[in-house]
């Protein structure tokens, strides 16, 4: 399958509904810490617009919600996937992505025949508390050659001025948070990512 290069993250169905409509083809939606039902609801709210813009959604870790509301796409970390029923989820037909940060948990990744593996951190991120150090542009050459075809998304600390250092060293979609999410004007950066992502479309 082919991922889109422009991979946006929030954490709520109202930034969805406030980015997606610019043009945004893969957006996550990754809530921590929130209860199910009003996961649920950002859910079924980002579905609704996701599906009115020919738009991708991934949820992050909630599988069972992501399930039971009809969604087809599933991320999850290497601690979500140890909890999850990998088998239900794909007995319900959903796409699966896993983050990957060291060669264990690649091959951990790779067991569960996802459709996409992410790599991070690539840069320093102040989004997440990882153990890992940046990983650098040359990982994502290497991850490139252990999984061949399947799409890798990087990930952690890119902005617009880093794509090409990643789409040159081998990935096939850039996943962000901050450049976006904390910029002065969200809009306007989100224009800028599709723009900038273009040619690798
Ligand atoms: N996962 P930003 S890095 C959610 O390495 C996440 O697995 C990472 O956000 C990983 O664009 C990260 O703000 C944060 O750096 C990405």
């Amino acid at each position: 399958m082919k991922l889109d290069p422009f991979y946006l993250i929030v954490d709520s169905s109202d930034w969805i509904a406030r980015l997606v409509p610019l043009g945004v083809k893969l957006v996550q939606l990754r809530i921590k810490d929130r209860p199910d039902t009003d996961i649920a609801r950002q859910i079924r709210e980002a579905k609704t617009v996701c599906a009115d813009h020919g738009c991708q959604l991934v949820v992050n870790d909630y599988w069972r919600l992501a399930i039971s509301e009809g969604c087809d796409f599933v991320h999850l970390g290497q601690e979500d996937m140890a909890d999850a029923d990998v088998d239900a989820i794909r007995k319900a037909g959903l796409k699966l992505g896993v983050s990957t940060h060291d060669g264990v948990e690649l091959s951990t990744a790779l067991a569960v025949q996802p459709e996409y593996v992410a790599l991070g951190p690539v840069y320093p991120t102040v989004t997440k508390e990882l153990k890992w150090a940046p990983q650098g542009l040359e990982k994502i050459t290497r991850w490139k050659a252990n999984i061949g075809d399947l799409p890798l998304v990087t990930i952690g600390g890119l902005t617009v001025e880093r794509l090409s250092g990643v789409f040159e060293h081998g990935a096939d979609s850039a996943a962000v948070i901050t450049d976006i999410t904390r910029n002065s004007d969200p809009e306007a950066r989100t224009r800028e990512w599709i723009s900038a992502t273009q040619k690798w479309r």
